[in-house]
């Protein structure tokens, strides 16, 4: 068990009213200063410009539910467009309809903070707040060999002992992804980065784990965002905010790196 008490520790930063970047640790009370710290240097450090705001917020963690990561596998696309289809190819094969009408969907969630939370079926979007979408927040990665599916925590987990703070997209999307996943109602999410030199992005689900994919965007893009992919009754809803919003969430067995995707056939 890490030491309590356990405090969350967010960066928030904006330049003219705009999303810059963001961030987040559950760590000890003794790490707080140090993290707190780190997070500033990170938003002066963004590769979208000088911020000018920067919010550090530390709030208390309680006692974090413990979920295990989502299996990782890895896509290798070469391109853009090759990326979006097998995005959209896994989603479809995962039992998701109206596939290329959600991927058109996806530019208005650019210049959102949060994130689109969608009616997979109807396409209703479920956000409170359209301009500021749905963050979801409180999370990390559990300390190394703090629970019972425990592997070695990735680089900027919120581990006991220091690790590099810098930003590590993989561990901390990894850790965003399979706290996504165990909200109630949610079925399947789509992320492309919002970091112009960051290609990578992902689609996930219960049944296809992380699926990373190499190129989902053009390097030097500035446009990303996230569609969360919601199933159920509308009274479940506001269960399903509050969880992704409010409930802390230690994530166990996040891998350090991922995995390499298997060698394309030779032609
Ligand atoms: C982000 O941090 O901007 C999202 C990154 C998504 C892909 C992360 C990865 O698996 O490398
Ligand atoms: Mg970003």
């Amino acid at each position: 068990m890490p030491d309590l008490p356990l405090f969350c520790v967010k960066m928030r930063a904006s330049a003219a009213g705009a999303h810059v970047s963001g961030a987040e640790r559950i760590v000890p009370a003794a790490r707080v200063p140090e993290v707190a710290a780190a997070l500033a240097a990170r938003a002066l450090a963004h590769p979208k410009g000088t911020p000018d705001d920067i919010r550090i917020r530390v709030e208390p963690a309680g006692d974090p539910l413990r979920i295990p990561a989502l299996p990782v596998a890895t896509e290798r696309t070469a391109t853009a467009a090759e990326g979006l289809a097998r995005a959209a190819e896994l989603l479809a094969a995962d039992g998701v309809a109206r596939v290329p009408e959600i991927m058109a969907l996806f530019r208005e969630t650019y210049a959102m903070r949060g994130a689109m939370l969608l009616d997979a079926d109807t396409l209703e979007r479920l956000e409170p707040d359209r301009a500021r979408g749905v963050r979801a927040t409180r999370m990390d990665a559990a300390p190394e060999g703090s629970g019972p599916c425990a592997a070695p925590a990735a680089p900027g987990g919120s581990g006991a002992l220091p690790r590099p703070l810098a930003k590590n997209h993989f561990a901390e999307a990894i850790v965003l992804a399979s706290k996504v996943q165990a909200a109630p109602g949610i079925v399947a999410e789509i992320c492309v980065s919002d970091d112009p030199d960051y290609a990578t992005g992902y689609v996930a689900s219960k049944s296809l784990g992380y699926r990373r994919i190499t190129t989902i965007k053009e390097k030097g893009d500035p446009c990303g965002g996230r569609i969360f992919l919601f199933r159920g009754p509308r009274s479940l809803v506001p269960d399903c905010i509050r969880f992704l919003q409010e409930r802390s969430v230690l994530v166990e067995g996040v891998p350090a790196a991922p995995p390499e995707p298997p060698a394309r056939p030779a032609r």
